[in-house]
């Protein structure tokens, strides 16, 4: 199998950041922020910290996940993933929820289900961490925020994470290098030392991982001298803004991390599309401070395709499957193709950085970052129209009419490398969208569009791109998709 090395090669790619890890005996479980898609947080299984499997999500139902304003980039930010005593935690933040607190829920099987939600209310900000003391006193340590002032402080409190109580009055611990946003808080009992590991300088260019340590969780916290321990500032690596790092022990008592990074491509100042994915790094004890050796794995080259038959009735949902808005109980599966109603989309994230993907559907289907960025192909009997839509303004840039039987009508989106310059004075995006529809045994291309206006830094935001079926003004049926990375 061809492999890869783990510092250019995500082992979550596509939209999936903030990655927390735990391993239990030989088993590994990784969960990433999911932000307004339903169901919240994919989870996912390994057992050699290299190849990773969706075993389901955490957050299914709309108890556990409110849905509130349901905004791009709103919903489940950061969490942490523990195990104690035979029992997951997963603790996080839902920002479209914010005064609710953070959300604790639990399981003993990761694939699910998990419990109710428990609120810790008395905790309000966002990216919480849940740790035991060595007196079994549960510890949360969270970036206090509010949506007028931003980012505050880190603090930390005890509580019960049966109801959310907290035990005492939360205190400030250690507040990060002097970079802005210290946040991602993950607290560690390693040796005779606590450690607590930040994201600093914003989850952008200035990314980064910074580490202290201090004799009890409480402080007082010293800094690792050679903070920041990760960053890519000032780089032309290949992945870059790299930071919001977990560790974990393997069973031979190595240690690795987990972090987020992006992948930009294109004429400056680049751009990304597949929002923030995850990497694995190596991590060694140098004079009792972890040292990021990003390039200590070795990543196999794995498959990323599907083929999804909605034909054949109703069956369970891939947890691939998500919704910005709504519940995947309001899409019907009995008549042999999936019917996403009028207003809703059914979406899967866009894992690679070239692939297609085909649909045979009545309906809309469309690459999107969120709904004022995205193209598409509208199919309406035997005309199909591409859109393409930017900053919420809405153009057709090609209208076909379908040879032969339109019963059953296929278009394809596909992402190729860009045909333009990079360097210098280039005009690259990061990719060429060509949106193409099916004339009986041909594909006929209709439009190739330049993929920067469907990237993070045109449309802004924490997510990346998605394939989305579905229409705002009637029913979309969905009775195939294949998708092929390249
Ligand atoms: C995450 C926080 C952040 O909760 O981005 O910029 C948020 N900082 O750490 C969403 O991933």
């Amino acid at each position: 199998m061809a492999s890869t090395n783990a510092s250019v090669t995500p082992i979550v790619s596509g939209f999936h950041p903030d990655p927390t890890i735990c391993r239990v005996g030989g088993d590994y479980y990784l969960a990433t922020s999911s932000f307004e898609y339903f169901p919240g947080v994919p989870l996912f299984h390994s057992t050699d910290l290299v190849t990773w499997t969706q075993i389901g999500n955490v957050m299914t139902t709309r108890e556990q996940f409110v849905e509130g304003a349901a905004r791009p980039s709103g919903g489940l930010w950061a969490g942490t993933l523990r195990h104690r005593d035979g029992l997951f935690y997963y603790i996080t933040t839902n920002v479209s929820d914010f005064d609710a607190g953070q959300i604790i829920v639990t399981a003993s099987d990761p694939a699910g289900p998990w419990s109710e939600p428990v609120h810790v209310r008395g905790a309000i900000g966002i990216d919480p961490d849940i740790c035991w003391d060595d007196d079994g006193v549960c510890l949360v340590t969270w970036h206090r925020f509010n949506w007028k002032v931003g980012g505050i402080d880190v603090h930390q409190v005890a509580i019960d994470p049966a109801t959310g109580e907290l035990l005492g009055e939360s205190y400030p611990v250690w507040q990060g290098s002097g970079m802005p946003a210290a946040e991602g808080p993950h607290l560690y009992h390693i040796g005779d030392w606590w450690y607590l590991m930040f994201a600093e300088g914003g989850t952008e260019k200035g990314h980064s991982v910074t580490v202290a340590r201090a004799p009890r969780p409480e402080g007082p916290y010293e800094g690792c001298p050679a903070n920041p321990i990760l960053t890519r500032r000032s780089t032309f690596a290949p992945v870059v803004h790299t930071g919001h790092a977990d560790l974990v022990q393997t069973p031979e008592g190595d240690w690795a991390a987990v972090y987020l990074g992006v992948r930009p491509a294109g004429s400056t100042p680049g751009y990304h599309v597949l929002g923030r994915e995850s990497f694995l790094s190596g991590i060694d004890w140098v004079d009792g401070w972890p040292v990021f050796v990003t390039d200590r794995y070795e990543i196999p080259t794995t498959d990323p395709g599907f083929a999804e038959d909605f034909t054949g009735g109703a069956a369970a949902w891939h947890p691939r499957w998500v919704v910005p808005a709504g519940d995947l109980s309001e899409i019907d599966l009995s008549d042999g193709a999936a019917r996403v109603p009028a207003g809703r989309a059914l979406c899967v994230r866009v894992t690679d950085l070239t692939w297609e993907a085909e649909a045979e559907l009545s309906g809309s289907f469309e690459l999107r970052i969120d709904a004022r960025h995205s193209y598409r192909l509208e199919v309406e009997g035997d005309r199909v129209r591409a859109v393409r839509t930017v900053g919420g303004f809405s153009q057709i840039v090609a209208s076909h009419e379908v040879a032969g039987a339109t019963e059953r009508v296929s278009v394809r989106i596909s992402a190729v490398p860009s045909q333009e310059r990079t360097v210098p004075l280039g005009d690259a995006g990061p990719d060429e969208i060509l949106l193409a529809v099916r004339d009986g045994d041909a594909w006929t291309e209709l439009a190739r569009l330049d993929g920067r206006y469907v990237s993070t830094e045109v449309a802004s935001g924490f997510t990346g791109r998605v394939l989305a079926v579905g229409d705002a003004s009637s029913d979309t049926l969905l009775r195939t998709m294949t998708y092929r990375g390249r």
